[in-house]
């Protein structure tokens, strides 16, 4: 009997110590797996994390007014970029309207307030384009015109475009392109007429702004809210004293007539080389062209090796006057009417990625932009 205790004990001892040495091993398996995971499993996480869409919660609030920017088709840019996990709207004039018109500063009518993860690095240039402002861990949107002013209850960015024809004029560009361009920059229309030169009205505007060609435009003082529009109007046309915005120059949407003359000006049909360089260069000579109309260029990118002469020849596809450049590499097309071509030629000196355009009033931010990869 004692034998048999003493023999139990003596196991009983051998199960403690495997046991102990088990549960050692375990507390030093789980601590191991705890830095491990530490250490290589969390920044792995961290950038699944960052990679995933941001959450966000959009809210709308309205007045529903005639002819306002539509915040719908922002709510839905974002979808793109964002898992959108909850929708919101309301009329300024509800409760919950009130209270975030209140909290948020909202100015202008219709809002759009974004809550969630906004600070994520892919929405950043989405909100610098959007006009977004940061209040209280929120990105508000408001402004894009046309919008509701609340301080004065009034629309503003509803303009009124007066197209100028020359009936006589039949090589002149179609007028009607002009509307195109406006849309592209957002022009919120209200009221569009067209008047020939030969008519009263359009007799009593080129003696009222003293109009030199046609055919042109004229937008209503309410264009000044459209920064990008105001940013490039200088190059085409004046504001003048009452607000309006009168195109003065046509010559790069085509062919126009000078009233005072009466003669016909068409624009530059020549086609040119520009030597950037007189290096005799190492590299091979790679040959492009590029299609470009209103607003695309295609193939919108292009890679060359560092070294190599580059030949663009630029073909406008399109119905108006455009170039095609590189600034960042002092480059530059002459800017050709519909149908002709031009060719660039340069040596891709230093490499990168380089932005060509066009440098048309308006047509970059139309879309006539791409790439140039010099690896
Ligand atoms: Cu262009």
């Amino acid at each position: 009997m004692e034998r048999v205790s003493a023999l139990s004990r003596k196991e009983s001892s051998i199960h403690s110590k495997i046991f102990i040495g088990l549960l050692v091993t375990l507390v030093v398996i789980y601590a191991v797996n705890i830095f491990i995971t530490d250490s290589v499993t969390s920044p792995l996480t961290a950038r699944i994390a960052a990679s995933k869409p941001a959450e966000i919660f959009a809210t709308v609030v309205t007045n529903n007014c005639t002819g306002c920017f539509n915040m719908t088709s922002v709510v839905n840019f974002l979808k793109q970029r964002a898992n959108i996990v909850g929708e919101r709207e309301f009329l300024f004039s509800s409760t919950e309207g009130k209270a975030l018109i209140d909290k948020y500063n909202v100015t202008t009518l219709p809002a759009l307030i974004v809550s969630g993860e906004v600070g994520k690095s892919s929405l950043s240039a989405v909100w610098q384009s959007l006009g977004g402002r940061l209040d209280k861990g929120a990105i508000v949107v408001a402004n894009i015109p046309p919008y509701f002013d609340l301080s004065t209850s009034k629309t503003i960015g509803l303009v009124e475009v007066i197209y100028l024809t020359d009936n006589s004029c039949s090589e002149c560009y179609d007028v009607g392109i002009n509307q195109q361009i406006l849309a592209r920059f957002g022009l919120g229309i209200n009221r569009s007429l067209s008047y020939d030169i030969s008519s009263q009205d359009g007799k009593n505007l080129i003696s009222k702004y003293k109009i030199e060609n046609a055919p042109i435009i004229l937008l209503s003082p309410d264009t000044s809210v459209y920064s990008a529009l105001v940013q490039v109007w200088p190059s085409v046309g004046s504001v003048e004293s009452d607000g309006w915005f009168v195109m003065r120059d046509p010559s790069v949407l085509g062919t126009y007539k000078n009233l005072v003359t009466g003669e016909i000006v068409k624009p530059s049909q020549q086609t040119s080389v520009t030597n950037q360089t007189n290096q005799i260069s190492a590299g091979a000579v790679k040959e492009f062209t590029i299609d470009g109309k209103e607003f695309s260029f295609a193939p919108p990118n292009i890679t060359v090796n560092k070294g190599d002469t580059v030949r663009i020849t630029f073909r406008n596809v399109g119905n108006i006057g455009h170039n095609f450049g590189i600034s960042a590499l002092g480059i530059r097309s002459r800017t050709i009417s519909a149908g002709a071509s031009d060719t660039v030629e340069f040596v891709a000196t230093e490499s990168g990625t380089f932005e060509f355009d066009c440098s048309v009033p308006g047509h970059r931010e139309s879309g006539m932009v791409g790439k140039l990869v010099v690896s």
